[in-house]
């Protein structure tokens, strides 16, 4: 089709059409089941000017770290225009620790599309995210994708799917929810398992036949509540939410009503609206519509914004609270310094205080009687994306172990369980179902299809902490385990983390290949030869369950001592690195981990072994 001018990216406002029908709706679904693909997949049929030129896969997941994890971080806006109407999309994260961006975004649209792979069936997230779904209110549209999987079993699915809704208490109207297959990957939707795979499109007929077209109350006054934050380097805070009602043009003061039902005034200088993954300035935003809006530096998530002091304020929104704490602080180590940019407690201060700014998962609180600050946040990984992001701007810290958040609850210390869902083949299953019942799982269901066990826990989130690598060094790599928040239960009482003990280095300087050659039969080495270490250093793994002091710096004492400690003639089992996430899971409450751009050292607090005894 040849592009009229009036589809350039230049005169694109005069698309802008206040008259134009605007679907809202929000991708919901467990992590890897289709997502941002099914979003692509829409976006390359839209009929607007040239956003299906040059989409690459899962183009969504636009930042850095998205891209190299391969999931979405941050839900995000985009809107096709087809057959003269809008759809305003929001994709949002299926991980788990990403949940409170889900939590924020069904609130902004008007039905919910839950994507559900139609060979794993509904998994842990699925059933989060439905719940908070169901829980507005909303009318849940279902997508059966990956039908192409050799061992999709998509009738089955929509079984499972609707035993879901059942048990989750949906309403009779959401219970008879309409439902439709895809291979998102290849961009067609079918309605029935028979039909030809031709294209995307009868899943947005599919969207305009049961989603009802947003409310356009023009008359009244303006109010938008925004759900997502972002920053932008020119324009300062950015606040993306629904127009629920009234217009509103730029330069208009505006009162924003904020959740402690406090109130000021502003102004705001720039309206975008969404086409295709870009934003674009639109001369007015008007109710029905998704826009993001700048000029409010101290906009928050859930306040109103409004042209009408004396109109009443929007539901709150409300998110979970965080589930882990992890201590930041100052590097302290003998390293310290040498290979960050920035370095100080207030470097950290601040970057944390900019992050609290967008990342509205996030909490961070001052450590009384330290100078240091406790990092809340859903989950390990909703923390390591953010440390990850500070090293790589060149910032360098200290972590401690994460720490699971208690709650009172009826004047009882309560803490937070999760279902986890294990697939493992068959005769693995056992060593798993011990490792969880240590840790405090109890088994809730377990299955055994085509070789493999199918197992379902209820484990304390302290429980979990640290598994993950142990799971991977009990499975081969073998196995797939999803784990999502539950509900509070009284606290149940302590789990030893782990039974192996760490390797230290009792000296500064240098390892020689000959001491790590011996040191390797005591537990896995996390360093090579000639790598610099200091004193209190963790070096590895000590398989006996105790801390132990090792010299990994001695060479063979030969009247032909080799000048270098890379000693190729001693063969070292291969060492296992230590990365941000292993360190994470690795450290005990008496260790550290060290951060800089380029290193991730594991230490002990004390780095003395008197300075240890002292501690005990
Ligand atoms: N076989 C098959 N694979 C698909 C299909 N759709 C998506 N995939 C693949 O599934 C993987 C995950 O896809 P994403 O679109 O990133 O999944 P997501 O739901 O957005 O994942 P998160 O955002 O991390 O929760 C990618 O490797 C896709 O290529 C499909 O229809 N069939
Ligand atoms: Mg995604």
């Amino acid at each position: 089709m040849a592009k009229s001018p009036s589809s350039t990216k230049k005169t694109l406002i005069i698309t802008f059409n206040t008259n134009m029908d605007i679907y809202n709706v929000a991708i919901v679904a467990h992590v890897d089941h289709g997502k941002t693909t099914l979003v692509d997949a829409l976006l390359k049929a839209s009929e607007s000017f040239d956003t299906h030129k040059g989409i690459e896969e899962r183009a969504m997941d636009s930042n850095d770290q998205e891209k190299e994890r391969g999931i979405t971080i941050y839900a995000k806006n985009a809107a096709i225009t087809y057959k003269g109407k809008k759809i305003n999309i929001v994709d949002t994260p299926g991980h788990s620790d990403f949940g409170s961006e889900v939590e924020r975004v069904p609130r902004t649209v008007d039905a919910v599309i839950l994507v559900v792979d139609a060979y794993e069936g509904p998994m842990p997230q699925t059933k989060f995210v439905l719940r908070k779904s169901l829980e507005l209110g909303h009318k849940v549209l279902v997508v059966i994708n990956k039908i192409d999987k050799p061992m999709a079993r998509p009738d089955t699915v929509v079984d499972l799917t609707f035993d879901l809704f059942g048990n989750l208490g949906a309403s009779d109207d959401q219970l008879d929810f309409p439902y439709i297959y895809a291979v998102a990957k290849d961009g067609v939707a079918i309605r029935d398992l028979n039909d030809e795979k031709k294209d995307i499109t009868p899943l947005i007929d599919f969207i305009f036949e049961n989603v009802k077209p947003a409310e356009t109350n023009t008359d009244a006054a303006f109010r938008m509540q925004p759900a997502t934050l972002k920053y932008d380097n020119f324009l300062g805070r950015i606040a993306i939410g629904r127009v629920y009602e009234g217009t509103l043009k730029p330069n208009e003061s505006v009162t924003v009503m904020k959740a402690d039902g406090s109130k000021y005034t502003g102004k705001i200088t720039k309206i975008f609206a969404f086409e295709g993954m870009e934003k674009y300035e639109i001369p007015e935003a008007s109710a029905g519509d998704m826009v993001a809006v700048a000029g409010l530096p101290e906009i928050y998530v859930g306040e109103t914004i409004t042209n009408d002091a004396s109109s009443e304020a929007l539901p709150a929104i409300k998110v979970d609270p965080p589930a882990l704490a992890i201590e930041f602080m100052v590097n302290d180590s003998p390293f310290a310094g040498r290979e960050g940019k920035y370095v100080t407690s207030r470097h950290i201060k601040d970057r944390l205080e900019k992050e609290l700014e967008t990342n509205v998962g996030l909490k961070i609180e001052a450590v009384a009687g330290k100078d240091s600050l406790k990092v809340f946040g859903r989950g390990e990984m909703h923390i390591a994306v953010l440390i990850e992001t500070m090293r790589r701007e060149g910032y360098e810290l200290q972590i401690s172990q994460p720490e699971v958040i208690m709650r009172e609850i009826d004047g009882q210390k309560s803490e937070p369980i999760e279902t986890a869902v294990i697939n493992v083949p068959d005769e693995m299953a056992g060593s798993i179902i011990e490792a969880l019942g240590r840790r405090k799982g109890v088994m809730k269901d377990m299955k055994s299809e085509n070789g493999n066990t199918l197992l379902e826990f209820e484990i304390p989130t302290r429980g979990l902490l640290g598994f993950r690598s142990t799971f991977l060094l009990l499975t081969r790599g073998e196995g797939t385990l999803y784990h999502s928040f539950e509900k509070y239960v009284p606290f149940l009482g302590p789990i030893e983390k782990r039974d192996v003990g760490s390797m230290i280095s009792g000296e500064n300087g240098s390892t020689m290949a000959y001491s790590l050659w011996k040191l390797q039969e005591r537990g896995p080495l996390f360093i090579g030869a000639a790598t610099e270490v200091y004193e209190g250093m963790i070096i590895g793994e000590h398989n006996q369950g105790t801390d132990i002091v090792v010299n990994a710096n001695k060479n063979k004492k030969l009247t032909n001592v080799r000048s270098s400690g890379a000693d190729e003639a001693l063969s070292l089992t291969t060492t296992v690195p230590i990365t941000l996430e292993t360190a994470i899971e690795y450290i005990k409450d008496d260790e550290y981990a060290e951060i800089t751009p380029t290193r991730v050292r594991l230490r002990k607090k004390h780095l003395t072994e008197n300075e240890r005894k002292r501690a005990k």
